[in-house]
C-alpha cells in the first residue's frame, strides 16, 4: 500500500502532471461533445462516451499505464456488477493472506480494494498497491492502452442484462449527490430523457451494446485471455461461477478447501446482502470521490426494470440488443 515515488520524484511527477494535463485539456476540447443526463458534458473519443474526469484518466492511462506481468483487469460497463466482480476476486485472490473474518473487505469498500485504471489509480500516477495484482476498469476494449494488450494481461468481463443495467444506472445518476450538498438538491434525472439517451449511445461509456461487442469479439479471439460473465449468471449459480473466476485467474480452490467449504465462504462474504449491511459501506463516500458508497447496492436483484420501464421501453432496448449483438454468437438470454 506504500506510495513508491521519493518527495523529489513526487515534484518532478507533479510538474509533468501540470503540462500533460493542458495537453489532455487541448485533446479533449476538440472532441465531439454534447450534454449528459444531468448538467455534466460527455464527450466522444474513440466511438464511446466519457466525462471529462475520467476521460483525462483514460488518456493518461493510454499514455502512461504499465501493467504488472501478473495483472488481472476486471472490466465492465457501469452497473453491471463491478463492485460484486471486485469483492469476488479480490476475496479468491486474498484468502490464503487473511482469515474471512479478517478479510479487508470487511473494513474496506470494493472500490478501494481495487483501484479503477481511468479513476483512482490514473489521478495518482498509477501509484498501486503492489500486493493485489487487480486493476478495475470501465474502458471499451478497443481504447485499452495498448500496454495492456501487449502484455498479454487476463481480463475478466462482465455484462448484464441492458434493461437492469440502465435501470440502476437511472437510478445512481438520480441519487448521486455531490458530497457535501443536501441530497435533496441533487439533480434528478429525467427517465424517459436519459432512456433516450442510452438507447442512442450518449451515456456514461455507451454505447453500452458496443462496450459489450467489443469484449466479446476480443473473447472469440482469445478465450484463454478473456473471460465474460454474466450477473444474471452469478446471480443463479454463484458457486460454479466463483469457482470459474479462481481458476481462469489461476488461484484454484484445492479440494481440501473446497471440502471446508470455502467457496461457499467467499459467496457469503462477497453477498449483496452481506456487503450492503456493513458500516463501511453503508456511510461515508467513495475516498477521493463525490459518490456515496451506499449507492453502490441498491437492490442487487435481477428484473428490477419491469418495476420501473413500460413494455414499450423494454421491447426497444431488447429490438436494439437483437439488432446489434443477434449475429455476435452473444446473448444475454442463455
Ligand atoms: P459501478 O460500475 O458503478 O461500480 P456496479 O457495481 O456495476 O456499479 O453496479 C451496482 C449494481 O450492482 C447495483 O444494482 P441495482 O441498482 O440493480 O441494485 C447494486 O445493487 C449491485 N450490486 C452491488 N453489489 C452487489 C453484490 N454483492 N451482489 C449483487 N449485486 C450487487
Amino acid at each position: 500500500m506504500e506510495l513508491s515515488s521519493s518527495k523529489s520524484n513526487e515534484k518532478e511527477d507533479h510538474r509533468s502532471d501540470l503540462k500533460t494535463l493542458d495537453l489532455y485539456n487541448e485533446i479533449i476540447s476538440t472532441l465531439p461533445k454534447r450534454k449528459g443526463w444531468k448538467s455534466d458534458e460527455l464527450y466522444h473519443y474513440q466511438g464511446f462516451w466519457h466525462t471529462f474526469f475520467y476521460l483525462e484518466g483514460l488518456l493518461s492511462a493510454q499514455q502512461h499505464f504499465k501493467p504488472q506481468t501478473n495483472d488481472i483487469i476486471l472490466s465492465s460497463f457501469p452497473k453491471t456488477g463491478t463492485t460484486w466482480l471486485k469483492a469476488l476476486s479480490f476475496a479468491i485472490i486474498t484468502r490464503s493472506s487473511f482469515d474471512i473474518s479478517a478479510s479487508p473487505l470487511l473494513t474496506t469498500m470494493p472500490h478501494e480494494c481495487v483501484l479503477s485504471l481511468e479513476g483512482a489509480l490514473a489521478h495518482n500516477s498509477f501509484h498501486r498497491k503492489q500486493d493485489t495484482p487487480l486493476i478495475g476498469t470501465h474502458v471499451p476494449y478497443t481504447s485499452l492502452p495498448k500496454s495492456i494488450i501487449d502484455s498479454g494481461c487476463k481480463i475478466i468481463y462482465i455484462c448484464r442484462d441492458p434493461k437492469d443495467t440502465f435501470v440502476s444506472l437511472w437510478q445512481f445518476a438520480r441519487n448521486a449527490s455531490l458530497k457535501g450538498v443536501d441530497s435533496s438538491t441533487s439533480e434528478d434525472v429525467d427517465l424517459e430523457k436519459a432512456f433516450e439517451l442510452f438507447c442512442d449511445g450518449p451515456t456514461y461509456y455507451g454505447p453500452y451494446w458496443d462496450h459489450v461487442l467489443g469484449y466479446w469479439k476480443a473473447r472469440l479471439e482469445s478465450p484463454e485471455r478473456i473471460l465474460f460473465l454474466k450477473f444474471e449468471d452469478l446471480k443463479k449459480e454463484a458457486l460454479f461461477y466463483v469457482k470459474k473466476i479462481a481458476e481462469f485467474m489461476g488461484y484454484p480452490f484445492s479440494l481440501e478447501e473446497e471440502e471446508k467449504g470455502m467457496v461457499q465462504k467467499i459467496v457469503d462474504l462477497c453477498s449483496f446482502q452481506n456487503l450492503s449491511e456493513l458500516e463501511v459501506n453503508k456511510s461515508g463516500h467513495l475516498h477521493g470521490y463525490l459518490f456515496e458508497k451506499k449507492l453502490f447496492f441498491r437492490k442487487g436483484e435481477t428484473g428490477d426494470w419491469k418495476n420501473h420501464l413500460t413494455p414499450t421501453m423494454a421491447t426497444r432496448l431488447d429490438q436494439i440488443t437483437e439488432q446489434k449483438l443477434g449475429n455476435s454468437g452473444f446473448t444475454f438470454n442463455a
